[in-house]
């Protein structure tokens, strides 16, 4: 079959970075394992490709999966309309976190064939197998939305256990051997800077045992890994035959197995792989030790994000987050001892959050050892305990709604205090020479006098006056 995956995101929004698409690049990879020689895939991505150049391109595909988080639920609707348009025969099939966020209530949005649901992989295997059969009927296919009548679920599949035998390597050469790679080289990643200007995304586990009230439950609440052995293979793969050195780290907990972190650590030292690694989505700072934390600096850890989201006591309870303090500050003046840029990751605007505890943790980042702190505001997602108990399940999700759009209040402030918040944190954090000669002293040279470096500074400043929109003007189509 002729199948073309597609990352659906708005290139100009307020958010300049951009990663490869993992998701779909897993899917490729996935059905070229299963249904060997069977298929025709082809990967585009609109956040970096012309949308024109893409649309075009999807005259042959029998297949469209689309690929979607909520913040471009406006977009991707009016790219449906273009693909009907030009190629009304394919199948449309939606996939990625929107879905399993507005499980009910997506026929009502989109014009699509059927949706999948969580992880993707099994299920949208049968989907792709039961169209190549000839079939339009999705009802036997667990993890499916489905219109028959009304919009249907099929009910949540079981999660791939051993993700070792069973995923094969996401379908990388989509990116590395086509003229997509230059896209993302030249463009700001997830991480704060990179050393090099190539660079690949990884995704070592899956499912994450916390219960923050206000995250996705994409992939279970139970934590499953490749084996440290598997991810060092993974990064030997990409460094040997493409030359990669930097790698970036998607998962959402990746140091929650503090053994299997080590390993991965001691193979690299072992295997003297020479890399640099970056932990842009944030590590549990109570998952970490004094000698992991070495290990990982040892091992080529560039960046090293600190996921702390609120000092306040109150709120890590009352949201489920439940993080421990004790060693925060330790672990980040260790990682700062060890030649690694640490960033600490913030949010405002949580429910019921006062002025006095917004300000409490905006003064920890301040005072703390981190050399770049990124505050975003907490915005409730559908689907998740955060939006069913502040904002009500019955409460239509904006979609295309990101940090400068923000209108909806669940703090004690209205969203242009907790805005303004933002510009005052920036001003207090990064204001200081002292502060700035220690971040520069992290960055490369490379890093100093590249574009990425222009689009950093557009998004600071995005932070401070945000009517400019400063960094969508440097964002390349
Ligand atoms: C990398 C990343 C980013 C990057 C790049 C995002 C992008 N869209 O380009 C950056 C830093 C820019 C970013 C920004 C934001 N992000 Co983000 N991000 C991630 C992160 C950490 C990893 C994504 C990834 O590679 N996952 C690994 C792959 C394997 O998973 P996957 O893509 O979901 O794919 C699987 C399934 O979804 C499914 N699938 C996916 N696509 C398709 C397509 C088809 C056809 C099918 C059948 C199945 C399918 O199968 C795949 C394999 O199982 C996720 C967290 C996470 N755990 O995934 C958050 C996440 C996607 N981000 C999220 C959010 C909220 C945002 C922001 C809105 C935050 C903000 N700043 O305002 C912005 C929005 C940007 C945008 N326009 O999309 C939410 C999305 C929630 C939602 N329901 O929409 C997530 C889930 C995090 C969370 N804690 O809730 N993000
Ligand atoms: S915010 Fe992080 S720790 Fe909390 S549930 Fe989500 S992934 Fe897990």
């Amino acid at each position: 079959m002729n199948i073309s995956l597609i990352k659906v995101r708005e290139p100009s929004v307020s958010i300049p970075e951009v990663t490869p698409p993992l998701g779909i690049m897993y899917l490729a990879g996935y059905l070229r394992k299963y249904r060997p020689g069977k298929d025709a895939i082809k990967i585009f991505d609109l956040s970096v490709q012309q949308e024109n150049y893409v649309i075009e391109s999807l005259k042959d595909a029998d297949i469209v999966g689309l690929s979607s988080t909520n913040r471009d639920g406006l977009y991707l609707s009016k790219v449906m309309k273009l693909i009907r348009k030009a190629n009304p025969e394919c199948t449309l099939v939606l996939g990625g976190p929107i879905v399993s966020s507005l499980i009910n209530e997506l026929f009502d949005h989109f014009d699509i064939d059927c949706a999948v649901a969580y992880e993707g992989e099994r299920t949208f295997l049968e989907v792709v197998d039961k169209i190549d059969r000839g079939y339009m009927s999705f009802e036997s296919i667990e993890g499916v939305i489905y219109k028959n009548g009304g919009e249907r679920f099929t009910g949540r599949r079981e999660p791939i256990e051993n993700l070792d035998d069973e995923l094969p390597f996401p379908a990388w050469d989509f990116v590395t051997e086509s003229s997509l790679s230059e896209e993302y080289w030249k463009r700001k990643s997830f991480a704060f800077f990179r050393m090099e200007k190539r660079y690949m995304g990884l995704f070592t586990s899956r499912g994450c045992p916390y219960k923050c009230i206000y995250c996705h439950d994409m992939f279970t609440k139970r934590f499953r890994a490749h084996s440290a052995e598997r991810v060092v293979a993974e990064l030997e793969y990409l460094n040997t035959n493409f030359g990669y050195r930097d790698f970036e780290f998607y998962d959402d907990t990746f140091n929650f197995d503090k053994d299997r972190t080590r390993k991965i650590c001691d193979l690299i030292i072992a295997k003297q792989l020479n890399i640099n690694m970056y932990f842009p989505n944030g590590l549990r700072a109570d998952r970490l030790e004094k000698d992991i934390v070495e290990k990982l600096a040892k091992a080529g850890t560039r960046v090293m994000c600190f996921a702390i989201e609120t000092v306040s006591e109150r709120l890590q309870k009352l949201l489920k987050r439940n993080l421990k303090f004790e060693n925060i500050n330790e672990m980040i003046q260790v990682a700062v001892d060890n030649g690694i840029h640490a960033e600490g990751f913030f949010m405002i605007g949580h429910p019921t959050e006062t002025r006095e505890e917004m300000l409490e943790t905006i003064n920890f980042a301040v005072k703390s050892p981190l050399h770049s702190a990124a505050v975003s505001i907490a915005i409730p997602q559908k689907g998740t305990e955060l939006y069913s108990k502040y904002i009500g399940d019955n409460s239509p999700q904006n979609l295309g709604e990101g940090y400068y759009e923000y209108s909806s209040s669940i703090s004690q402030l209205p969203p242009h205090e907790v805005r303004k918040l933002l510009a005052y944190t920036f001003r207090k954090f990064y204001l200081r020479p002292k502060r700035m000669l220690r971040i520069i002293r992290t960055f490369p040279l490379s890093f100093i006098f590249s574009r990425r470096f222009l689009v950093q500074i557009a998004k600071w400043l995005d932070v401070v006056i945000p009517r400019l929109r400063l960094s969508s003007f440097l964002v390349d189509k």
